[in-house]
């Protein structure tokens, strides 16, 4: 019989590529969805997913939904994916965020204890729980410093899972997933704001672009590659945290000019720094240090920075010239 999977969280970036490799294996997935924005599906869609898995009505912060969908889809592994994953709007709705970051989670967890303890459970815990480094290349062992309420939230979800993988014996992992890109991010997130930006200025449809801090530096990977990281995890023996990583930390700018690069431009001809999109408390610097998860889950990084730049800026220059 096939194995069955659920996964909060579908339509985001995430979901959608991890949906795409449970296909691949053979798995049924399904999706709880909270049919709230207008066209939540167009990832699923794009990478033409849509068709193979099956959606289930609900919500991350009503724990009888995530019960009905655990009961509905016979899943034997939940991702947790699902967020109010951009940093910036949790200063601005922060109890929002704690909610479904937070809480989300621990509904999850209550709702595999409930229905059947041996569901195995993926925490999408993030490299935004170092905040303020505490060592120079972060690894489980690092401690955390949160600098955004997004952060906090998400490392209550963290110990929570923690806490009900020694308390109640669940098979739940953690995945402190650093940055991780591709060209089904949202336009919110620099990475894409950038290459949708240098696609519509070279097509000639847009002239500037603002951004913040440009100094801040990531540890940006590519999203299709950690997904993958998510789904070893869950076949683990034992659950267990890992970092997911580069081990490369590059500058906003840096990625400015590469992505600028790869069309002809150069940034400092269109780039504007805006203070509107400075943040309260910034995040300096991430840099993970993936050694655990390849020796122990053999995970492999597969897609450079560089490679990564090239394809969001391709995608985009498609889209914007369809537009
Ligand atoms: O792309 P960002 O918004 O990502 P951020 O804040 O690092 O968070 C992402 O990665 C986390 C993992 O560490 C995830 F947990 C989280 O859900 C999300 O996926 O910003 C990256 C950096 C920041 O330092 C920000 O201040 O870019 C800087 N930045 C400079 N100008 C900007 C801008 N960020 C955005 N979004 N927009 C700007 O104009």
């Amino acid at each position: 019989m096939a194995k069955s999977a659920l996964i909060t969280g579908i339509t985001g970036q995430d979901g959608a590529y991890l949906a795409k490799l449970l296909l691949g294996k053979g798995y049924e997935v399904h999706g709880l969805i909270a049919r709230r924005g207008s066209d939540t599906l167009w990832r699923l869609r794009e990478i033409n997913v849509l068709e193979g898995v099956q959606l289930i009505d609900g919500d991350l912060l009503d724990q009888g939904s995530i019960v009905r969908a655990l009961e509905k889809s016979r899943a034997s592994e939940l991702y947790n994916l699902g967020a109010q994953s951009f940093v910036a709007t949790s200063w601005t709705q922060p109890a929002l965020t704690a909610s479904v970051c937070g809480i989300g989670a621990l509904n999850c967890l209550e709702a595999i204890r409930q229905v059947n303890p041996d569901v195995r459970f993926y925490q999408a815990s993030t490299s935004e729980m170092f905040g303020l480094i505490q060592a120079e290349r972060q690894d489980e062992k690092t401690p955390f410093y949160p600098r955004s309420p997004y952060g906090v939230a998400k490392l209550f979800a963290h110990w929570s899972t923690v806490n009900y993988r020694e308390s109640h014996g669940l098979h739940a992992s953690s995945g402190i997933l650093f940055n991780h890109e591709s060209p089904l991010r949202g336009l919110e997130f620099v990475t894409r704001k950038i290459t949708d930006a240098v696609a519509r200025i070279k097509l000639g449809k847009q002239k500037k672009l603002a951004l913040g801090n440009m100094d801040a530096r990531r540890d940006w990977g590519y999203a299709g590659d950690y997904v993958e990281a998510m789904w070893l995890m869950l076949q683990q023996e034992k659950p267990g945290d890992y970092v997911i990583a580069t081990g490369v930390t590059t500058s906003v700018r840096e990625f400015c000019r590469l992505a600028f690069e790869h069309v002809g431009l150069n940034y400092t001809d269109f780039v504007e720094v805006d203070p509107r999109f400075y943040r309260p408390a910034e995040v300096d610097i991430l840099l993970g240090n993936p050694a655990k998860a390849r020796e122990m889950l053999g995970w492999k990084l597969k897609t450079s920075l560089h490679s990564l730049v090239i394809d969001m800026v391709e995608a985009d220059l498609s889209r914007v010239s369809k537009i």
